[in-house]
């Protein structure tokens, strides 16, 4: 299974150990194809930046979407980027999960909470320390369908 991970990189990277735990709790279940997204070493400013430049990322990170079984997304830091992810995935039909911990004082966009339906596009509400049961549940339940 390729799974695809969105978190924010030039939105900021408050949340970048969480990102961490969440790929490598993700690889338990198949291959990530944005690895990247939870590395320290790649922050807000581009220091890990590809030299080919940002219609390279663009392009790429597309490709990898299209490529992708199942979609995870932690929402909770805003980012375009990943508000863009979505918005594209929805059209593509995949198995999305958006995470989001209401204990950060954000309020998550209407425009990614209002896109839930019964089928494709799943937002869960989350602490920390649940992650690892609300993927397992996730990943649980792609089983059965
Ligand atoms: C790092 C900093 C500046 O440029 C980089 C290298 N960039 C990226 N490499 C890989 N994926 C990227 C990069 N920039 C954005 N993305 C994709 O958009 C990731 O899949 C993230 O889920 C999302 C983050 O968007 P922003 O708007 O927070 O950067």
């Amino acid at each position: 299974m390729k799974v695809y991970f969105c978190g924010s990189i030039r939105g900021g990277r408050d949340d970048v150990e969480l990102y961490r735990k969440i790929v490598e709790k993700l690889r338990s279940y198949g291959t990530v194809l944005t690895e990247h997204v939870g590395r320290a070493q790649l922050t807000h400013r581009g220091e890990d930046a590809s030299a080919a430049g940002d219609k390279f990322i663009h392009d790429r990170d597309v490709d990898w979407l299209r490529q992708s079984d199942v979609v995870v997304a932690e929402v909770t830091q805003p980012s375009l980027g990943v508000g863009y992810e979505l918005g594209r995935v929805v059209d593509m039909k995949k198995k999305t999960l958006c995470l989001f911990r209401p204990s950060s004082g954000h309020v998550l966009s209407a425009m990614i909470r209002g896109a839930e339906d019964s089928e494709w596009f799943v937002v869960r509400d989350y602490s920390e320390d649940e992650m690892e049961n609300v993927l397992e549940e996730f990943f649980t339940s792609l089983k059965r369908t």
